[in-house]
């Protein structure tokens, strides 16, 4: 008998597409609810560090789609980690298996309810990784959130993150959101 996970999730691709919208390039890859699925798939598929630039991969829950409209994101947002270029061959992937354990885990405990999923954005200028939550005026549970997923990706504790809500990120104009949360 297989392990069964507390969720449902989906896994997603993105590749740029000029013929399309940014909405229409987004591809469900496939669901799983137990670990042993989840391995099939993560062992399936190639390393994010090996998509090419422009490329991201998603998990969220079974249901919500990896976008700032969906009902479950749209009072959201998103733990960003920006890494160092150099980052791509050496902490990447490590870090990405990581958040998405802590996902498929539920390692937020009483919060991991408040836990949409999390996305993985290969750049040149630099890749980044985040978790994305559902209610950004939800304090305290963001604010757990971000520490645990500091502490479970071993980001040292002189550097910090920074919790941005999606409508900040929607309307920016320029190229930085302010940080609401930060830890
Ligand atoms: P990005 O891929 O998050 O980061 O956003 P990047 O700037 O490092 O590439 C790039 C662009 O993708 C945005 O300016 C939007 O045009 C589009 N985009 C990204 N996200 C996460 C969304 C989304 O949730 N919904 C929609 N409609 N567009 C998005």
């Amino acid at each position: 008998i297989k392990h069964p996970l507390q969720n449902t999730w989906t896994f997603w691709y993105y590749a740029p597409d000029r013929q399309k919208t940014w909405e229409e390039s987004q591809r469900q890859i496939s669901s799983f609810d137990t670990v042993e699925d989840f391995w099939a798939l993560y062992n399936h598929i190639i390393f994010a560090s090996e998509l090419k630039q422009g490329c991201d991969y998603s998990m969220f829950k079974k249901g919500i789609r990896p976008m700032w409209e969906d009902d479950a994101n749209k009072q959201g947002g998103r733990w960003l980690m920006h890494l160092e270029k150099k980052q791509r061959s050496c902490d990447l992937d490590r870090l990405w298996l990581e958040i998405l354990l802590c996902m498929i885990g539920e390692a937020f405990d009483d919060y991991s309810d408040d836990v949409c999923g999390a996305v993985v954005n290969i750049r040149t200028k630099g890749d980044k990784l985040a978790a994305w939550t559902a209610d950004a005026t939800k304090s305290q549970s963001v604010m757990e959130i971000g520490r645990k997923l500091k502490d479970r990706l071993g980001i040292n504790q002189r550097q910090t993150i920074g919790y941005q809500v999606h409508k900040d990120t929607m309307e920016k104009a320029g190229s930085i959101t302010k940080n609401t949360y930060q830890v």
